[in-house]
């Protein structure tokens, strides 16, 4: 039955590395099966009325219309599988994506911070503890996040630009924001797309499955360079990770921040 409805490979969407993708991907086929239905046949119905009612064969308008109750049941039936859809499919699925939060201690944590037209990337660094940050120590060209470096919290965070790597098989919080108009963080091979609203701050969570070099876009049109607002995300296996966490540190270590 499952496999019957699954058409995700039909829809022609970028390759899921996410735990959760999956079921976006089968709520979005199964909707696609449910338009391309409706589709058939209010276009088949629409059709026949034109035959049914041509004015060769009804030359005197019908001020009754049609009797049947046909075409109420169909409505109904339509109703009930939109009804079936929400509440059996998406409603579960969304709430599993959007409530069952990982706990941060067993997750890794990114501050997400859009700007024209970059993403910043702000991650506590293995004390699990992230840096004060503050308006007033933004400098567009080496502190774009106003990370506070005396704050002792501070000195082994990770901060860059377009650049997020996460290891794999671990939940990542991923708290997202803007410093000036509304962007959205999106990683389509994670299925994951949360507007960025200056002035807020919202969490989200993915898990991926694979290791690999993806694309972050920028999902609202947010200026004229939106669209080279593009970053690169690298999942990497745990080993590669923590290599990866330990370079940055020993590269912080020789020439500073
Ligand atoms: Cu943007």
């Amino acid at each position: 039955m499952k496999e019957f409805f699954d058409i995700s490979h039909l829809m022609g969407l970028p390759h899921n590395v996410s735990t959760h993708g999956d079921y976006l991907d089968y709520m979005t086929g199964i909707v696609h099966i449910l338009m391309l239905v409706l589709f058939v046949g209010w276009g088949g119905f629409f059709l026949y009325t034109l035959f049914r009612f041509r004015a060769s064969k009804n030359p005197k308008a019908s001020y009754t219309g049609a009797t049947g109750k046909l075409s109420t049941y169909q409505e109904g039936g339509v109703v009930l599988a939109e009804i079936l859809l929400l509440f059996l499919f998406a409603i579960p699925s969304w709430a599993m994506i959007k409530n069952d939060f990982p706990a941060a201690t067993e997750a890794v944590e990114v501050n997400v911070v859009g700007e024209q037209f970059a993403w910043n990337f702000h991650m506590p660094g293995p004390d699990g503890v992230f840096g004060r940050r503050s308006i007033d120590l933004i400098d567009t060209a080496i502190n774009p996040l106003g990370v506070d470096w005396d704050d002792p919290a501070s000195a082994d965070d990770i901060v860059t630009v377009n650049e997020l790597h996460i290891p794999v098989n671990t939940p990542i919080i991923a708290n997202i924001s803007s410093k000036d108009v509304i962007h959205s963080f999106s990683l389509p091979n994670l299925r994951v797309k949360q507007d960025a609203i200056p002035g807020l701050t919202i969490p989200v969570w993915f898990e991926a499955m694979e290791t690999g070099r993806f694309d972050i876009g920028c999902a609202q049109l947010c200026g004229l360079g939106h669209y080279r607002m593009h970053g690169w995300l690298t999942i990497h296996t745990q080993a590669e990770y923590d290599d990866w966490v330990q370079n940055y540190m020993d590269e912080v270590e020789e020439f500073g921040r």
